[in-house]
């Protein structure tokens, strides 16, 4: 049994990804059947709870306020419209609701109190909950973790030296301190990122040593397709090639032998063949439903569709990790401490950012 190494190089990880395919696939696939079964996949459902509006200057996404693009924004969802959805989501298959955030991080207050009270709905419809909310403090991940929160997503999204010509309002420590919060609790760490930024190889390769030299290394790991939407700083990204995701796939998965790897956006530009390599070389995860957060997913039928093909079974939840217990508001250990961290705000220039910043002024 390979366990997982946690002092991974960039030269290594890139003599993985260039290996010649078939011997990547081969290797992946190996690796994958000592640590999982490779019939199951794990399938989650996204909820984009508070839509658009972001302070933020991801230059991939959305829902970015600084932008312009054609999503619909709205306020925090209701606490029953979220356990109505969660139902749906369970009635098609699914194991575990994502639920999505347009925050820079969370603020104590009534809206983070709402999603507690969210997390503690799901819980107890037996589905694993996962939030992603941005940059939290450990007190915040704490009452996540009491409220009975299984996961929480924070993506490094690319490697450090990239990150710096992707987003400007926040560093890349950052986002490693509140991975490092959430591991102080309970809860599952899910991280990963997007590829077909313009990035090189390279800091794929180096964003995967940001991952893997975690230690523990994340529960989970999402490797996204970039969705080049109309209004960002990268609407004009070439699509990803079929090829590089299922190098991607397969290098994550040997270089993190027991993270469940998610095949996540980009799914509708990609053919069934092209999924069931990825699933070959390792991916036992995916966001189904007809919508991420704000853009196209494949439909949830033609995915069962491609299950029963392909004879994959969706994974039950729970499997990887016991349920958490649900404490209630009432007798909670954990106060609100309205903490104020400081969390950076580097403010470089970002051309393609300025840019799409400029272009959105002009069309208001
Ligand atoms: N606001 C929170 C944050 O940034 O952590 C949570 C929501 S944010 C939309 C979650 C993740 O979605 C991002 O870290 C990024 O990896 C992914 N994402 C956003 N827009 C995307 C796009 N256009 N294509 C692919 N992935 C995207
Ligand atoms: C992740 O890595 N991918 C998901 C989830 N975590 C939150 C989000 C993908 C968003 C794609 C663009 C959109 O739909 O807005
Ligand atoms: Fe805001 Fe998250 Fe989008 Fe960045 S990725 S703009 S933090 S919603």
């Amino acid at each position: 049994m390979i366990t997982a190494r946690h002092n991974w190089t960039k030269e290594e990880i890139l003599e993985i990804y260039n290996k010649p395919l078939m011997e990547l696939l081969y290797e992946a696939a190996t690796i994958h059947r000592m640590h999982h079964d490779p019939n199951t996949v794990q399938v989650s459902t996204l909820l984009s709870i508070k839509t658009g509006g972001c302070s933020e200057d991801c230059g991939y996404c959305p829902q970015a306020a600084r932008y312009h693009t054609d999503i619909e924004g709205s306020d925090l969802m209701s606490v029953q419209h979220v356990k109505a959805q969660a139902l749906r989501a369970k009635e098609s298959g699914s194991s575990r609701v994502c639920m999505g955030a347009a925050w820079r991080n969370v603020k104590d207050g009534q809206e983070f109190d709402d999603v507690l009270e969210m997390v503690r709905t799901i819980n107890k419809l037996d589905m694993e909950v996962c939030c992603t909310l941005g940059m939290i403090t450990e007190n915040q991940a704490q009452r996540l973790a009491e409220a009975g929160l299984y996961a929480y997503n924070h993506n490094l999204d690319s490697s450090e030296e990239y990150y710096k010509e992707v987003i400007s309002t926040r560093g890349y420590k950052d986002r490693l301190d509140t991975i490092d919060n959430v591991r102080k609790t309970n809860v599952t760490v899910c991280s990963g990122g997007i590829i077909g930024m313009g990035e090189k190889i390279e800091d794929r390769a180096g964003m995967l040593v940001a991952l893997s030299t975690l230690n523990p290394q994340p529960e989970s790991t999402p490797i996204n397709a970039l969705v080049a939407v109309e209004g960002t700083p990268m609407e004009d990204e070439k699509p990803v090639e079929i090829w590089d995701m299922i190098r991607m796939v397969a290098t994550t998965r040997i270089v993190m032998p027991e993270t469940q790897v998610r095949l996540s956006a980009g799914r509708t530009q990609m053919s069934r063949e092209g999924q069931a390599m990825c699933f070959f070389a390792g991916a036992n995860s995916i966001f189904a439903g007809d919508k991420l957060l704000t853009t196209p997913n494949p439909d949830v039928n033609e995915d069962m569709k491609m299950f029963d093909l392909l004879g994959l079974n969706p994974q039950k939840p729970f499997t990887k990790k016991t349920q958490p217990q649900t404490v209630e508001a009432g007798d909670s250990q954990y106060e609100a401490l309205g903490e104020k961290p400081k969390w950076t705000r580097p403010e470089h220039t970002i051309e393609r950012n300025e840019d799409a910043k400029v272009k959105a002024k002009l069309l208001r």
